[in-house]
């Protein structure tokens, strides 16, 4: 099996250790970081989401393999931005004022990232206004809302009053999930996309993107 595989496989299989040796044997093999990206780490966990999608994998192992790839990523990310490999992409994630909660929100930073998109993480209980600056601030493509308390999901509309307040709602394509967030308050709401999974969310950055 040659080196790409190989890393395509530690990546499925949340091989850390393997993965940061292989990206670094790939490296030393004169491959392009754009395959050891594309075709080694981001094809991989395109299949760990098909297989979480067939149920033939769960959130554990989803997340196991989405560590592998980031652990990978930061080997590769000197490399990558050195010889200019554009992200196809760019997304301020975070939850909401008022909710804690954030692991779901990470696995969906994971397998964003995954799709070959730079995340940028505002972290847990963060206010509407923290939003609109860090998206102005990397000129975001996507602006990802996480809420998992039914108190906290009205703070998601108050995010994007923000930005509307501010005259530049259109700037920016906005998603949101969360285990009580649902298509019809995300419609309600005036959000563009709701994804009920980290896989769906990166499924919908993808789209949007290309
Ligand atoms: Co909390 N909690 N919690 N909690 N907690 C829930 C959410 C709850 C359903 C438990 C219950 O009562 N059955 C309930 C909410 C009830 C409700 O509002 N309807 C609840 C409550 C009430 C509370 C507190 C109020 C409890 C208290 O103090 N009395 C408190 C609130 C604190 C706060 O936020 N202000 C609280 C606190 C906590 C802990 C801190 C202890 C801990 C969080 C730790 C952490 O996140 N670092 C915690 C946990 C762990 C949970 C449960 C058990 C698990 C949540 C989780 O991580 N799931 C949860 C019950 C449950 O869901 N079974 C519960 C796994 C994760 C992978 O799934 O987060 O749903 P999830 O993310 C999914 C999707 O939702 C989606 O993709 C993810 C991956 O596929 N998704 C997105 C998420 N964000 C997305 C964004 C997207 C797209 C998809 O686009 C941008």
């Amino acid at each position: 099996m040659d080196i790409i595989s190989q890393l395509a496989d530690s990546v499925q299989n949340g091989k850390i250790k393997l993965v940061k040796e292989q990206v670094e044997q790939a490296l030393a093999q004169a491959i392009s970081p754009a395959v050891i990206l594309n075709d080694g780490m981001i094809a991989a966990m395109t299949v760990v989401g098909t297989k979480f999608k067939n149920n033939e994998i769960y959130v554990p192992e989803m997340l196991i393999a989405a560590r592998a790839m980031g652990e990978g990523l930061k080997v590769l990310e000197p490399v990558l931005i050195a010889s200019g490999v554009k992200p196809v992409g760019k997304a301020v994630i975070g939850t909401v004022k008022g909710d804690l909660h954030d692991i779901g929100k990470n696995l969906v930073r994971m397998m964003m990232q995954g799709a070959g998109i730079e995340m940028h993480d505002i972290g847990i209980d963060t206010p509407a206004a923290d939003f609109l600056a860090k998206a102005q601030e990397v000129q975001a493509d996507f602006v990802c809302l996480s809420a998992l308390l039914t108190t906290t999901m009205a703070e998601m509309e108050a995010v994007i009053k923000e930005f509307q307040q501010a005259g530049v709602r259109k700037d920016f394509v906005f998603m949101i999930g969360g285990a009580p967030v649902t298509e019809d308050f995300a419609q309600k709401i005036g959000a563009d996309f709701y994804a009920p999974d980290a896989v769906h969310a990166a499924d919908v950055a993808r789209d949007v993107l290309h």
